[in-house]
């Protein structure tokens, strides 16, 4: 009895934990408190990763319950005191082609859909714009190759300076910024030691090695703000070094390359300042 009474507890804690759960199942660019599965997706990659999550669960759940179903019987109708005279069976060719091959076509099941994924993940399309993005002790820097070739560090905001809204340990002070609707590629490489790029909302996570580029993409398919983390341990500062993807408009993301260009410096002076500058003294 008092077995049962234990569990009779643990399934009515598992079930208040599940229902208080409920109202927050996930969310989309962070993770939400009591979250149950994978961050909402923001991206083609990662709605295919979370429906091919979910296909697994049923897959998983069909064979655990029939092994537990097997396993009751057995304990019910086998025991010592139920079949006091065992079988002597030791072989059933019909039972042994049928355990492996119901196996077989299980797996191939899987197998299909799982390598359509790799594939998508993999099969990178053209580029509309490349970002590279460099792990270093303990922060990101993003460089813009194809909009002038600015770069910028992204720091972590400390708890004392968030401002209402923003989450804690996953916020920074320089976001990198994409535009909406676009393949974007990113380049990964580390400075130091091994890092790590990840944003599960896009469905990518990327090693960022010292002296290789690794490199992946993502099209983000909705506007707002979009939070990763250093995924490979990779110093004492590991769980400060946050990732925040920006995803904006095209107008506001010329916008923004604008203004990164001016502040590195990479805007020409205006024609007119270089004529008054040139010209002769009188
Ligand atoms: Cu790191």
């Amino acid at each position: 009895m008092p077995v049962f009474s234990r569990l009779t507890t643990c399934a009515l804690t598992a079930g208040s934990l599940l229902a208080s759960a409920a109202a927050a199942f996930a969310g989309v660019g962070q993770p939400s408190p009591w979250q149950l599965g994978l961050q909402d997706a923001a991206s083609p990659v990662m709605a295919d990763v979370i429906a091919f999550h979910n296909f697994l669960l049923w897959v998983i759940t069909a064979i655990t319950t029939f092994v537990l179903i097997l396993l009751v019987i057995i304990i019910v109708r086998f025991n010592a005191r139920a079949n006091p005279t065992p079988s002597r069976t030791t072989h059933n060719s019909v039972l042994e082609v049928i355990w492996t091959i119901v196996p077989v076509i299980i797996l191939v099941t899987i197998a299909v859909p799982s390598f359509r994924l790799l594939f998508l993940q993999l099969d990178e399309p053209k580029p509309d714009l490349t970002v590279k993005a460099t792990g270093k002790q303990w922060y990101w820097s993003y460089n813009y190759p194809d909009n002038g070739n600015f770069e910028f560090d992204s720091l972590i905001v400390a708890d004392k300076d968030l401002k209402a809204g923003q989450p804690r340990l996953l916020t920074v002070d320089n976001e990198m910024v994409v535009p909406v609707n676009k393949v974007v590629h990113v380049l990964v490489t580390g400075a130091d030691v091994i890092h790590s790029f990840a944003v599960p909302s896009f469905g990518i996570k990327i090693d960022a090695v010292p002296g290789r580029i690794n490199d992946t993409w993502f099209k983000a398919t909705s506007e707002g703000l979009f939070h990763g983390q250093c995924s490979e341990l990779c110093g004492k500062d590991h769980a400060f070094m946050p990732i925040t993807v920006r995803v904006v408009n095209d107008a506001d993301f010329a916008t923004w390359v604008e203004t990164e260009k001016k502040n590195a410096g990479l805007l020409s002076a205006p024609p007119i300042a270089l004529a008054t500058a040139g010209a002769p003294a009188q």
